[in-house]
């Protein structure tokens, strides 16, 4: 059985739990982090010297960073779905699981970190403000490839929608001025479908 290590109210701990339900696979979730705490231990450090969550442990194989464990996931149980078996079409998932992390992450880090979790009277506004505006132009980017695909790699969902469809809750829950994305948007009807998604992503954004 797996298990996977983190509170339930951390991104990276989202895309994790998502996978996990898409594949059906059994597993139990322990809290940590946050609150919870359990970080600093001798035990911990050894699944994880960052001392972040999550860590995935299946058996003997543990694995840390969430976008290792959603591939490492995707690999093990979701070859031909989750894991597009073709290098050419597993790239188009690859790369925009890397651009998430890359490009889009340090503005929604930014603005989610001021207005979510930064007392009011300590924010640096003028950050939140740019990082908010230029978030825009690299949700656009996203939309545009939209226009020609239901998900990130084609047709079906595959590993490379989990960080994004985790990014896109969080983001559509903040409060600021968002431009449409239209495309963006029917690809959210697509994962609203799904069960795992609702369950383990579209929860309270704290
Ligand atoms: N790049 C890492 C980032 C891990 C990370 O920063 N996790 C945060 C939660 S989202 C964490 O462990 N924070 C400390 C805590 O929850 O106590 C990943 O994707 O797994």
């Amino acid at each position: 059985m797996l298990t996977i290590y983190g509170r339930t109210n951390s991104i990276n701990v989202q895309k994790v739990m998502w996978t996990v339900g898409e594949l059906g696979l059994d597993h139990e979730r322990i809290d940590a982090g946050g609150v919870f705490g359990g970080l600093d231990t001798d035990e911990y450090g050894q699944m994880n010297p960052n001392r972040r969550i999550p860590v995935l442990r299946d058996g003997d194989t543990v694995v840390w960073e969430s976008h290792s464990c959603v591939r490492y996931l995707a690999a093990r149980y979701g070859s031909g779905a989750l894991w597009p078996e073709d290098p050419g079409a597993r790239s188009l998932s690859d790369r925009w699981m890397d651009w998430k992390a890359t490009t889009l992450q340090p503005l929604l880090h930014t603005v989610f970190w001021g207005l979510v979790r930064t007392p009011a009277d300590q924010r640096d506004d003028a950050a939140i403000a740019r990082a908010a505006r230029e978030i825009g132009p690299v949700w656009r980017i996203l939309d545009n490839h939209l226009a020609d695909s239901r998900y990130v790699a084609g047709a079906h969902l595959t590993m490379g929608d989990i960080p994004l469809g985790c990014a896109w809750w969080r983001y559509s829950n903040l409060e600021l001025d968002r431009q449409s994305f239209p495309n963006i948007n029917l690809w959210y009807q697509n994962l609203k479908g799904k069960e795992a998604y609702r369950r383990h992503v579209m929860i309270d954004v704290t």
